[in-house]
């Protein structure tokens, strides 16, 4: 007899997701119990390491990653990880483990009470399939959903005892589905676009996550060439999607109303592609457009398009709407940018490493293919001051800024990219809502490298707390951690420094080792 299980492995098998990030529990052994063994499960201790894992692997793979939680509890766990998931269109399929069908009415203990609400809005979609023999179905429609555009977390219960019934012959259509999506901007749209660039006397780009995801770094560059237009990357941004030190690039947007205005000054066209208008973050009241400029706004997000407060949105295929943009802009109309000046001298190091000197030292001592992880929130005019990243999917940020993804994204990002060394750069006040993230490493030999900048304090905080003028606040420091003792006692190597030298001297033989390794540096406070 073929099973539902049998049936939903052999699913996810032709979907490549035979690696599931999860934390089991009684609901879940009857699915757990019967994984074939070309099949990989990655454990994580709390949930909001496993769903972060699963994100950091979905973004490296470019693909959908399949998570399994305990009931309502381990859900909620995750559920801080995923509002990031929501905003980097990770392609994750979540299924948690409901209790036996029969009884879930009563609330026995581990019951999920309406299981299709618990993880709105932040998931796409989300169901408890209406009895077992739909739940391959509902599996494989989960899939579905999640991959096609735009891409995003999905969510379904499974009540635990469904996996040993009968799987109907039927369901042996559901492994040769495919689902394809093809949505470009017709010719007439794209000639607007062209049109517009074209005519411009000074046009800016401002690039968001969705030209790194679909891989259009190179044909963003072109573009940028062809156009002689500066770069931007859209606030907030999650990935880079062009190399930092082209002479177009000009760093990552401010996220307030007035920092993109001012920013912006001068151009009369700004086109944005791939990100929402805009991700503001900081309240700065003031114009979001100023008078006679002209917004064009390219998204794979129709939501993300609509909800726009100003611009003309084009959605359509992200890959295909810039290959097909620098292809017909009219190149050389304007006079070509200088070269970017070197890199700026980096602030001295006193007691503590400067920030600055440990980005320009990681950027000469790391590969120039490394994956950077960031989620050190003080520091983002120093990182993006000092790196360079050329290739495309170099580097990971929590899109929603919920702490407690770039540890253990970081994990599964090297999981999923064993060529590419991955090193996280995290805040020693980020640190610990993933800290459990350092056993899976440890376990799993993920040889991750993970760099903490310890500064004592949640820095973005102090900052934010004097843009706000609020005055002295409680709860903005973070003293008295140890994460030499926390990373050995999960299993892992450690080492603590305070000059540029032993950072050099720890990150080589972290390097060298092709282990995990957590390099804790005592750093200097400054300010995003
Ligand atoms: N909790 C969660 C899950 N997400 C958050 N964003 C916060 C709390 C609030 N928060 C920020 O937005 S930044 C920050 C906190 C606590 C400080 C992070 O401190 P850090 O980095 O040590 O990681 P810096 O460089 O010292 O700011
Ligand atoms: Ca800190």
């Amino acid at each position: 007899m073929t099973t539902v299980r049998d049936v939903t492995y052999e699913l996810l098998r032709t979907h490549g997701l035979t690696t599931i990030f999860g934390n089991p529990g009684s609901n879940e052994l009857p699915f757990l119990a019967g994984m074939p063994d070309d099949f990989q499960y990655v454990l994580g201790l709390h949930e909001g390491a496993v769903m972060a894992m699963a994100d950091g692997y979905a973004q490296a793979r470019g693909g959908p990653a399949m998570v399994n939680l305990h009931a309502a509890a381990g859900t909620g766990n995750a559920m801080g990880v995923l509002t990031n998931s929501v905003y980097s269109h990770s392609p994750l399929v979540v299924l948690a483990g409901q209790q036996v069908r029969s009884t879930v009415g009563q609330e026995v203990v581990l019951s999920i009470v309406e299981p299709e609400t618990l993880l709105r809005p932040l998931v796409k979609w989300s169901c408890q399939p209406t009895c077992a023999e739909d739940v391959p179905r509902a599996i494989s429609q989960a899939i579905h959903t999640a991959t096609l555009p735009a891409p995003g977390p999905v969510f379904v219960s499974v009540p635990y005892d469904d996996w040993a019934r009968q799987a109907p012959e039927e369901t042996a259509h559901l492994l040769r589905r495919r689902t394809a999506a093809g949505a470009c901007l017709d010719t007439g749209q794209l000639g607007e676009l062209v049109t517009a660039l074209d005519e411009a006397a000074s046009p800016v780009l401002v690039l968001g996550p969705e030209v790194d995801a679909s891989g259009a770094n190179d044909d963003a560059v072109r573009l940028a060439e062809s156009l002689g237009a500066p770069v931007w990357l859209a606030p907030f941004s999650s990935r880079c999607s062009f190399p930092t030190r082209h002479r177009s690039f000009r760093g990552l947007l401010p996220s307030s109303v007035r920092g993109v205005t001012d920013a912006l000054a001068g151009h009369d066209l700004i086109v944005v592609i791939g990100a929402p208008v805009f991700r503001y973050h900081q309240f700065d009241p003031g114009p979001y457009l100023a008078p006679g400029v002209r917004l064009l706004h390219v998204t794979g997000d129709a939501a993300e398009a609509a909800r726009a407060p100003m611009g003309e949105a084009f959605v359509g295929a992200i890959h295909d709407t810039v290959t097909r943009l620098a292809d017909a802009v009219a190149s050389g109309l304007r006079p070509g940018l200088p070269p970017l000046p070197d890199f700026p001298i980096p602030s001295a190091s006193k007691d503590r490493v400067h920030p600055e000197r440990l980005f320009a030292d990681l950027r000469a001592l790391a590969p120039d293919d490394t994956i950077w992880v960031a989620e050190t929130t003080s520091t983002t005019s120093a990182f993006w001051a000092q790196m360079d990243m050329r290739h495309s999917g170099s580097y990971l940020w929590p899109a929603a800024g919920g702490l407690g993804f770039g540890l253990p994204a970081a994990v599964g990002a090297q999981l999923a990219r064993p060529e590419r060394q991955v090193v996280a750069l995290i805040g020693d006040g980020s640190a610990n809502y993933g800290i459990t993230a350092l056993w899976t490493a440890a376990q799993y030999d993920i040889p991750v490298i993970t760099v903490i900048l310890k500064n004592g304090t949640y820095g973005a905080l102090r900052w934010f707390a004097e843009v706000l003028d609020v005055g002295e606040v409680a709860g903005m420091d973070v003293p008295g951690i140890d994460f030499t003792l926390l990373a050995r006692g999960y299993g892992m190597n450690a080492t603590s420094v305070s000059t540029p030298e032993d950072f050099a001297a720890a990150f080589k033989a972290a390097l060298g080792s092709g282990k995990p390794a957590l390099i804790e540096v005592e750093t200097e406070r400054t300010q995003p």
